[in-house]
């Protein structure tokens, strides 16, 4: 559903509501769309939310629908990214900004049709033994004064505190993930503080969750927690590997694809390797599309060498364009900043704030090197953009028209659309049979035309990795 249309559907449901004389039950939480195939999200890693604010009118207008925003509770301080995923109160404080500030970014993104998602943390707090948080708390390891004692901890059943062994799902789940204090969620008042921490959220405006650090949380009490918020809030759990199964979790919500990030990774890490991958028996294969958040990258494979990142700039544009180009998937932008330090976290100024982000000059994939700290700004990347538009034109239509030559490779989604890739080291001038309708086309990568004959043939001059992308919408 395109946005105008999505809000005259909510507008009607809620007055026809008021017709009957019905309320929804309580506790009722503002407006919150779940999220659908067509609907393009990205993660503003690691943004502050005053410029996540900022940034929504642009989100808006290239069509993202929803954005996802690094932890947001006060944490332990630090100036590493990750302190953020160690949490010491559920107050909205951190060098990402105050509350009030998230609370203005939440209002102004909704105003341009932007929702925002929360990254919780709801399986730990700390691995520090004690300290002062970034808004003043104090806490020691298992205790924090109005929320958890240390019997609201889990016992790792082996003795050991830290997980050991990774194919035990008991050690997964009630052993400590890196040292972090795991939180006992068989416990009804620990899930009701958790739950507490998502409610107020959602009332802030929020429409959804990824729950960090899903797979360390048993399904069933995660379950619990979930059931207690509306059915429009949007959840994604990020679990990671065979054990448990992620079908535990999407049958109450979404998963993150780490398959799909791999594939990413496989397919545009050399040369010539797209050939065959439009292939709907192998998107069978995958956790269900409507289950599923698919993505290039994300703040930890952005790291460990298990994605294609900004740091090869034409794979990372590619990866997007073809995640933005399949039927398959609720697919997941990302976007952050540069770094050589993996655990560097964006430059916080004297306040202990982080000051405005603004995007590198000539954001792309040409940009070429980067200062560590600059904002890459992936979301602006011209053919990112261009592809969100591709992906709403073309639906959940089929894959057709599958065309190969050399390290090219193309396909079409019925007479909706057209991608051809270029992953091969020299350029390739073709023509390729389509399904679309004859006529002058705007190409969503480059913002050339593209010229379709009365036969549905067009030609096309692919330069060394780059794409060429046509659809319904983008003709003239
Ligand atoms: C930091 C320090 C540690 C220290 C710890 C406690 O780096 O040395 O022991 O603090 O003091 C992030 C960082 C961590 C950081 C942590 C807390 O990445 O380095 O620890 O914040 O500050 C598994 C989990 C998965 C998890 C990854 C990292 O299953 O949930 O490990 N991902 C999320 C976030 C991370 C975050 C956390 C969880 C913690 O996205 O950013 O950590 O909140 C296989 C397994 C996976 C495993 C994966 C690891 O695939 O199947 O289960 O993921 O390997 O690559
Ligand atoms: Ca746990």
């Amino acid at each position: 559903m395109n946005k105008p249309l999505r809000r005259l559907v909510a507008a009607f449901a809620t007055a026809s509501l008021a017709v009957l004389g019905l309320s929804a039950c309580a506790p009722s939480y503002p407006e919150a769309t779940p999220i659908t195939n067509d609907m393009v999200g990205v993660q503003m890693n690691m943004w502050s939310f005053a410029s996540i604010e900022a940034e929504c009118e642009f989100l808006g207008q290239a069509g993202y629908d929803w954005a996802l925003v690094s932890p947001p509770q006060e944490s332990i301080p630090g100036g590493e990214w990750w302190s953020h995923y160690q949490p010491v109160s559920y107050k909205i404080d951190s060098s990402l900004g105050t509350e009030a500030q998230f609370k203005s970014m939440v209002k102004t993104c909704k105003s341009h049709d932007v929702q925002i998602m929360v990254d919780v943390v709801l399986n730990h707090m700390t691995g520090q033994m004690n300290g002062k948080g970034f808004a003043g708390t104090e806490f020691s390891k298992y205790e924090f004064a109005g929320l958890y004692a240390t019997d609201d901890f889990n016992q790792c059943p082996t003795g050991v505190s830290q997980i050991e062994d990774w194919s035990n799902v008991e050690e997964i789940q009630k052993c400590e993930l890196l040292g972090l204090a795991d939180l006992n969620t068989s416990k009804s008042n620990v899930r009701d503080k958790l739950v507490a921490y998502l409610r107020d959220l959602r009332n802030m405006g929020v429409a959804g969750f990824r729950v960090d650090a899903a797979k360390h949380i048993p399904a069933n009490e995660l379950k619990q927690m979930v059931d207690q918020l509306d059915g429009n809030t949007t959840f994604i759990s990020e679990v990671i590997g065979e054990m448990p199964p992620q079908s535990e979790y999407y049958a109450f919500g979404h998963v993150f694809s780490f398959d799909w990030i791999t594939q990413m990774r496989n397919i545009f890490s050399s040369n010539g390797l797209l050939g065959g991958s439009a292939d709907q028996n192998y998107f069978d294969m995958l956790s269900p599309s409507d289950k599923t958040v698919t993505l290039v990258s994300n703040h930890d494979t952005e790291r460990n060498g298990g994605a294609v990142t900004y740091m090869f700039p034409k794979a990372f544009n590619l990866a997007s364009v073809f995640t933005l180009a399949v039927p398959y998937g609720k697919p997941m932008m990302y976007s952050s900043y540069a770094f050589n330090d993996n655990d560097q976290g964006p430059f916080a100024d004297f306040t202990g704030y982080q000051p405005k982000e603004t995007c590198v000059a000539n954001y792309g994939p040409d940009h070429g090197a980067y200062e560590p700290g600059e904002w890459v700004c992936q979301h602006r990347w011209p053919a990112i953009t261009g592809m969100i538009a591709f992906h709403k034109a073309v639906g959940d239509s089929k894959f057709t028209n599958i065309w190969q030559e050399g390290d090219a490779y193309g396909f079409g989604r019925g007479k909706l659309g057209y991608v051809a890739f270029n992953t091969g080291d020299t350029d390739v001038a073709a023509t390729i049979k389509t399904s679309m309708p004859a006529g002058t086309y705007t190409d969503r990568i480059s913002g050339g035309d593209v010229v379709v004959a009365a036969d549905g043939s067009m030609q096309v001059a692919l330069a060394s990795w780059t794409a060429v992308a046509i659809d319904v919408k983008s003709k003239k």
